[in-house]
């Protein structure tokens, strides 16, 4: 029978995670109409999950680009990565912006209308709802969609930044001014520097306090989730390992491993936007 959504691992670190139809034979299950609903996501949560979801005070979450998938916006690696055509490493940097700044903004400017067109998914609002249970509880994305603070996220960093805001790339001063760069072509600053999206390119420090403040709640956390990231863009892939190392559960969510599965103490392989809501109502019973 079908094991859908999930897939069932198991190692030394790797607890069960099944996520069922109500068509699948290993629950013995008929399916009755009444019950359908109930087992369509039917997750096996470690024990140890379970007790420190329950007690912990102190928790904090890495996401990536795979929280947002589910919401339409492309990752930029892993199997469904659609940027494929346009590498992060080579868009995503100041030298690209120096020697070809019309092709940067135009990537922008897509990725722009692309993102002010999609609303949070179930994942998004699962962790705005997490984060009312604890009393010390930080998000740290390193999406710049914006759709976590949509999602009513409170203490949320923004660790790359976010693409619905600009700044000069000589001063640094903010800049609110329309962009059309057909008919204005590319926009300038007061103090004549040209205008950037104001996001974090690679080789480019990340915001000093937030970056400051992401790690010390990682260190702190007695839960750390990292979701819906491949875990291969520093700083923030070592924030998970930081936690890990201080004494944190680490939970990884991804629809894939990667490297950071051998580390986690339990890879829960799905959608976050299935998983995250199921956590929720774990914690909630
Ligand atoms: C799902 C799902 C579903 C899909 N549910 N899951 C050598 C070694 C170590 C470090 C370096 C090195 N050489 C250079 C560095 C440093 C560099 C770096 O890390 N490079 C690596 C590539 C090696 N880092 C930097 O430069 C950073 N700055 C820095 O270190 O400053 C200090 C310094 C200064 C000067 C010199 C050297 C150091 C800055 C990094 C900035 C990254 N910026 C970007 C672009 C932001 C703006 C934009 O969006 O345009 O940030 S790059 C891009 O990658 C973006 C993302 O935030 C980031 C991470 O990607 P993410 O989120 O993990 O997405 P994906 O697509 O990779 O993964 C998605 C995952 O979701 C997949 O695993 C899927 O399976 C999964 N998934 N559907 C659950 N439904
Ligand atoms: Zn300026």
């Amino acid at each position: 029978m079908a094991n859908t959504a999930s897939q069932i691992r198991s190692s030394s670190n790797r607890f069960h995670l099944s996520a069922f139809t109500a068509s699948s034979g290993r629950n013995n299950y008929s399916a009755k109409a009444e019950n359908f609903v109930s087992y369509i996501a039917m997750i096996a949560f470690p024990e140890k999950f379970l007790k420190i979801l329950k007690s912990a005070q102190k928790v904090a979450v890495l996401t990536g680009a795979g929280i947002s998938a589910e919401s339409g916006v492309p990752t930029f690696r892993g199997t469904d990565g659609l940027w494929a055509k346009f590498r992060p490493e080579e868009l995503a940097t100041v030298e690209a912006f120096l020697s070809n700044p019309k092709l940067v903004w135009e990537w922008y400017l897509h990725r722009r209308d692309l993102m002010s067109g999609v609303s949070p998914n179930p994942g998004h609002y699962a962790l705005a709802e997490l984060e009312s249970h604890y009393p010390d509880f930080t998000l740290i994305t390193q999406n710049i969609d914006g759709l976590h603070h949509q999602a009513g996220s409170k203490n949320l960093f923004e660790v790359h930044g976010n693409i619905s805001k600009n700044k000069c790339f000589e001063c640094g001063e903010p800049f609110t001014g329309e962009i059309n760069l057909e008919s204005e072509g590319l926009p300038k600053c007061h103090c004549g520097g040209r205008i950037r999206p104001d996001v974090v390119w690679f080789g480019e420090m990340l915001p000093e306090k937030a970056l400051e403040e992401s790690f010390e709640a990682s260190g702190r956390a007695e839960l750390f989730l990292s979701v819906g990231t491949s875990g291969i863009v520093y700083p923030a892939a070592a924030m998970p390992l930081t936690a890990r190392r201080k004494g944190a559960y680490l939970v990884e969510i991804n629809v894939e491993p990667t490297s950071l599965t051998e580390y986690a103490d339990w890879f829960a392989q799905g959608k976050s936007g299935e998983i995250l809501p199921e956590i929720v109502k774990r914690l909630k019973e």
